[in-house]
């Protein structure tokens, strides 16, 4: 089996690259990827020397980058590849557009025409928009995005929509809640508290703290993923949910609590514009027609994660002196 991912150098698409390397050995595994400010190779250095792994930088929205990586030809495509933080999108929504958007239909147009047996897009609940309480999404809910991050990933999974209906191509999307586990770049809240809080910086608190997510561990997802890509039908539409409903306020207190920092980090800012209330998706379907249920308590996943950071500082030091500090540090002057 020859797989294209595409973003493999990200938090997500790195750790399903190791996940598949474990569980199906023989595949050929190829990651593009353009190497944003959120695409890092250290993420795969243990990988480096497989023979069954390649990397290759390339971007999803360049004809010639695209042309040129699916010549070699591949049986399966898992797109992961996408600008992929909230509060960026409000400054700059424009390379949501052209990335989600433009390059997710560049890539299906052209692995279209080289004849893939399938194409898995990773998408997000946060196309549903906001749900209230005890509301959950299922597949067929309304698309109701809010911010432009959101809206890139709802127009990107319509494209896709419209590449199964109008030219048979077998695409499947996924969409999931919030992940967190290894390597997740620390601008996302998890990583982004547990790094400032060992660093007895501030914990910024967007609004009340009351935002609540469903947490998936990033090894859960990466099952569910290939699961759907080996078993899912082309045309259809799989939530990964996890049932780990957290408030934001609940969540940083068992960071606190989890490194022995104090509750007198937190401090309440302004909130993010649009800011959705709360995620809940109904998962039924990947349950009764693939079989697939997460397997890792929030409370064992939090422990692991926090483990990762504490024994890989200098991964994280790395990143958070680079020119990634540029835009927090922007950002939170923006907050009050
Ligand atoms: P990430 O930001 O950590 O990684 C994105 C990767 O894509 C990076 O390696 C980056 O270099 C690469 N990339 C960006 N633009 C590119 C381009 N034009 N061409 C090639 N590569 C490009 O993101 P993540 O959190 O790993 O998310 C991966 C995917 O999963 C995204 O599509 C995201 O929308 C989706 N998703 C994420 C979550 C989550 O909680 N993180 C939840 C649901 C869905
Ligand atoms: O400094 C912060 N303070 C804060 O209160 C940050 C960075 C976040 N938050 C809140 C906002 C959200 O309610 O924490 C919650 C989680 O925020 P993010 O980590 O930015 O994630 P979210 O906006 O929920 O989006 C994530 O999940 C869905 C991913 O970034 C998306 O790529 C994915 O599609």
């Amino acid at each position: 089996m020859r797989v294209l991912i595409t973003g493999g150098a990200g938090f997500i698409g790195s750790n399903f690259i190791r996940y598949l390397i474990n569980n199906r050995p023989d595949w050929q595994i190829t990651n593009f990827d353009n190497l944003t400010y959120a695409g890092n190779l250290a993420n795969l250095d243990d990988l480096r020397d497989n023979d069954n792994y390649r990397f290759i930088k390339g971007d999803i929205s360049n004809i010639d980058d695209v042309r040129a990586v699916l010549e070699s030809g591949f049986d399966n495509v898992v797109n992961f590849a996408a600008e992929s933080h909230v509060d960026r999108s409000l400054y700059d929504p424009g390379i949501f557009i052209k990335t989600n958007v433009l390059g997710t239909q560049l890539l299906l147009d052209l692995a279209q025409k080289t004849g893939i047996s399938k194409f898995l897009q990773v998408s997000t609940d946060e196309v549903y928009g906001s749900q209230n309480v005890r509301e959950y999404a299922d597949e067929k809910s309304p698309l109701l995005p809010n911010s432009p991050y959101a809206a890139s990933k709802a127009s990107a999974d319509l494209v896709c929509r419209s590449y199964f209906k109008s030219f048979d191509m077998p695409v499947i999307i996924t969409r999931s809640c919030n992940n967190y586990g290894p390597f997740q770049f620390p601008e996302k809240v998890i990583p982004f508290f547990m790094t400032r809080a060992l660093k007895d910086e501030i914990l910024p608190l967007y609004g009340d703290g009351l935002n609540s997510r469903d947490w998936i561990y990033v090894e859960d997802n990466c099952e569910a993923l290939l699961r759907v890509l080996e078993s899912g039908d082309p045309g259809q539409i799989y939530n990964i949910g996890s049932n780990n409903e957290l408030t934001n306020l609940d969540l940083t207190q068992i960071i606190l609590k989890l490194l022995g920092k104090p509750s007198s980090l937190i401090k309440f800012v302004e909130d993010r514009p649009a800011h959705d209330r709360r995620y809940g998706l109904n998962f039924d379907k990947i349950e009764n027609k693939l079989g697939w249920l997460p397997k890792i308590r929030f409370i064992d996943g939090i422990q692991k994660t926090i483990d990762w950071y504490l024994a890989n500082k200098q991964w994280w030091e790395n990143i958070i002196s680079g020119e990634y500090r540029k835009f927090y540090e922007q950002h939170y002057r923006n907050l009050r």
